[in-house]
């Protein structure tokens, strides 16, 4: 099926009041409606783009200067970087973060679960442009569910004949009210890479604020982490599986200008907390094996 034709998949795959796929931009997008939740996944990519549940403020920041276009992820949501995170180990005219989320995904399941939350599955596999840029089969299916919790669930099947080594990060745009009034809990006492100061090893003490531009990559946790937004008065909750790093970001005011799909004050109201397995947490996935890396983002007030 052409992933870009919206009017076969909304026959094949569209769901009355829950699921509609429509054109955004130059890009084909999802739109998910589940127990009082909305959501929008861009096809190519799998990137969420948005997660609102009713009466709440948006989830994840999507910087208003965002191209919705082929080939360019959208700045913001929950793009998928795979597999590799950062710019390629040994060949810089590859691009950051892996190819999975500049490609385009095909729809294999929609559903309405118990509760009414909506469920969206879509599948990427190699083919001739991704063995270019990494020279193995694999076959990745994304399940996004959306109801009063957003879970996103990567699986990784390694169908090539060799062991492969993976570094990925679910790269959630959080959206706050102030980030320098945000207070994250889940990383005290975790040793962290810190990409602003040469990647030096540093340990976490208490939780982390945000008061200039920071790139951490906390390794070894597994734990989740909650981000606690004293503005909006709520706090979201990152829970992960499958993800033994958690990567801190915020490109703070030079940095966030110098992207020019960044809006200019974007950097106040955004942190990224982003479920990984980077640096030393390098995986290595046999041939037939699995790995899922699951992302749960859940709202508490009060
Ligand atoms: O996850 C943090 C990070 O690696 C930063 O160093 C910055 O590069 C960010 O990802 C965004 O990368 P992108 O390629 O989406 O602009």
């Amino acid at each position: 099926m052409d992933v870009y034709d919206g009017q076969s998949l909304n026959q094949r795959f569209g769901i009355d009041g829950h699921i509609a796929f429509a054109q955004r931009g130059g890009l084909l997008v999802a739109e998910m409606r589940g127990a009082g939740a909305v959501a929008t996944v861009a096809l190519q990519g799998g990137q969420v783009l948005e997660f609102q549940p009713s009466g709440e403020e948006p989830v994840l920041f999507l910087s208003s200067r965002s191209h919705f276009e082929i080939g360019k992820a959208p700045r913001g949501g929950i793009p998928i970087c795979w597999p590799w995170f950062g710019p390629h180990p040994s060949d810089p005219s590859l691009p950051q973060h892996g190819f999975a989320r500049i490609m385009p995904w095909s729809v294999v399941e929609t559903r309405v679960l118990e509760g009414g939350r909506a469920m969206l599955r879509l599948a990427l596999h190699d083919d001739e442009t991704t063995r270019q840029a990494w020279p193995y089969a694999f076959s990745l299916e994304y399940t996004v569910t959306v109801g009063p919790e957003l879970e996103v669930e990567l699986l990784h099947r390694n169908t090539d004949q060799a062991t492969v080594t993976i570094t990925n990060t679910l790269h959630t745009y959080l959206s706050v009210g102030a980030v320098e009034r945000c207070v994250i809990h889940g990383l005290d006492g975790c040793d962290y890479l810190d990409k602003v100061d040469a990647f030096a090893r540093k340990t976490q003490h208490g939780p982390v604020t945000i008061s200039g531009e920071t790139d951490r990559i906390y390794l070894g946790t597994t734990t989740p982490c909650v981000v606690e937004d004293p503005v909006i008065g709520r706090s979201i909750s990152v829970w992960k599986e499958g993800s033994r790093s958690t990567v801190v970001w915020n490109p703070w005011i030079e940095k966030a200008q110098a992207m020019e799909d960044f809006d200019p004050l974007g950097y106040l109201r955004m942190v990224c907390v982003e479920s990984a397995n980077a640096a030393d947490d390098a995986m290595t996935v046999a041939p037939g094996a699995e790995h899922r890396l699951r992302v749960r983002l859940s709202l508490q007030h009060g």
